[in-house]
């Protein structure tokens, strides 16, 4: 592989003298300063040109580094949008490349900054391996400590478990309530029985109907509060009742009011918001806002397919801290939902080398 060194006064300098001459799809290997304190500083860039192993290059050398490389177009990405942050990072490859995922990630800059600055990483001077490692990993786990899971449906002895899914139209509330129906029934062995309170769009009784048909559960249609009791009266053998609830644009809060309404919180029933992650951050924090009245408890994140970046879902925690409950990846019915777990919303909030 050929790798070549460049040295300029800034950063900036020596990143547009690597792209100049190797483009900007060359992939940086260090970045350090070599001279100054301020004044007279030197920085150098180690950079490779793009698909660099050569012929007789072993490629599990590339695959080792490929944890801490970085394009010239990220950097400049970095250099463009975190006001500092890289020349404070030079020092610390492992922190910088774990910043640049978390930005490229879509997590908000500051609130990645926050999570840096939980490590003494702004404030000591350079430190070589073992403490880069151990930032590393202090970083990992205050970014873990926000994220809260929560599993609604576990045995919860022998009460009745009652859940509705609320959200914006289209988020995929019905959709969910059929995986998790069948989930529910398949894995866990639990009596499921659906109830539906969407009185507002053609053909939405006859959705859920047709999978409480295929899974032979019971279904009933809901379009008042005493329906909603006696439908829950009616399954009292059930462990689990899930309400399917029309969906509201978050903005008209007068149909949210009409489920507040509907949904009876002197019932030990829990709501889950769901969010897709496909739409744009404002949007979700909206919706989380409109729909407070309903006082849900958890968060289900909808359409991981659809998107790459999924940085908004810590953003989105930073704001209003709930536990996720479930995750859902595509359309599949009953595949594509996975309870949430610690471990798998990091490795989304890290995806992208
Ligand atoms: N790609 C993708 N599509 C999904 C996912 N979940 C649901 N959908 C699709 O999104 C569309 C809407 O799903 P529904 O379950 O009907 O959404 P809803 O929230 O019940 O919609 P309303 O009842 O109209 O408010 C359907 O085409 C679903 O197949 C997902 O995780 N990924
Ligand atoms: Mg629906």
């Amino acid at each position: 592989m050929q790798i070549r060194k460049y040295r300029a006064k800034t950063i900036r300098d020596a990143v547009g003298k690597v792209r100049d001459v190797l483009g900007p799809e060359a992939m940086i290997i260090s970045t350090k300063k070599v001279r100054g304190n301020g004044k007279n500083d030197i920085f150098e860039i180690t950079a490779a040109p793009a698909h660099g192993g050569g012929a007789n290059e072993p490629s599990s050398s590339i695959a080792d580094l490929k944890a801490e490389l970085m394009s010239i177009k990220e950097m400049i990405t970095l250099l463009d949008h975190t006001h500092g942050t890289v020349e404070r990072l030079i020092w610390n490859p492992a922190i910088l490349s774990l910043y640049a995922k978390l930005i490229r990630n879509g997590v908000n800059e500051s609130y990645a900054r926050t999570f840096l600055a939980r490590t003494s990483v702004f404030n000591k001077p350079f430190t070589h391996g073992a403490n880069n490692d151990r930032a590393v990993k202090i970083i990992i786990e205050e970014i873990k400590r926000v994220i809260k899971v929560n599993e609604p449906f576990e045995s919860n002895g022998k009460n009745r478990v009652v859940a509705a899914l609320v959200g914006t139209t289209g988020v995929g509330k019905t959709t969910t309530i059929a995986k998790l129906a069948a989930q529910l029934m398949l894995k866990a062995r639990k009596k499921v029985g659906l109830v539906s309170i969407d009185n507002y769009r053609i053909g939405a009784l006859e959705q859920i109907k047709t999978y409480a048909n295929i899974l032979g559960v019971p279904c009933f249609p809901a379009f008042c509060r005493t329906d909603l009791l006696l439908a829950l009266k009616r399954m009292e053998d059930r462990d689990v009742v899930l309400i399917d609830t029309a969906g509201q644009s978050q903005y008209d809060l007068s149909r949210i009011e009409e489920l507040r309404q509907i949904i009876p919180d002197d019932l030990p029933i829990t709501s889950h918001l769901l969010l897709s992650v496909a739409t744009t951050e404002l949007e979700m924090s909206k919706t989380v806002n409109n729909f407070s009245p309903l006082g849900f408890q958890s968060y289900i994140f909808t359409k991981l397919d659809e998107s790459e970046r999924h940085g908004s879902i810590l953003n989105l925690l930073m704001n209003r801290n709930l536990p996720i409950s479930y995750i859902t990846t595509g359309q599949n019915v009953p595949e594509d939902i996975e309870e949430a777990k610690k471990d798998k919303i990091l490795r989304l909030l890290l995806n992208r080398n």
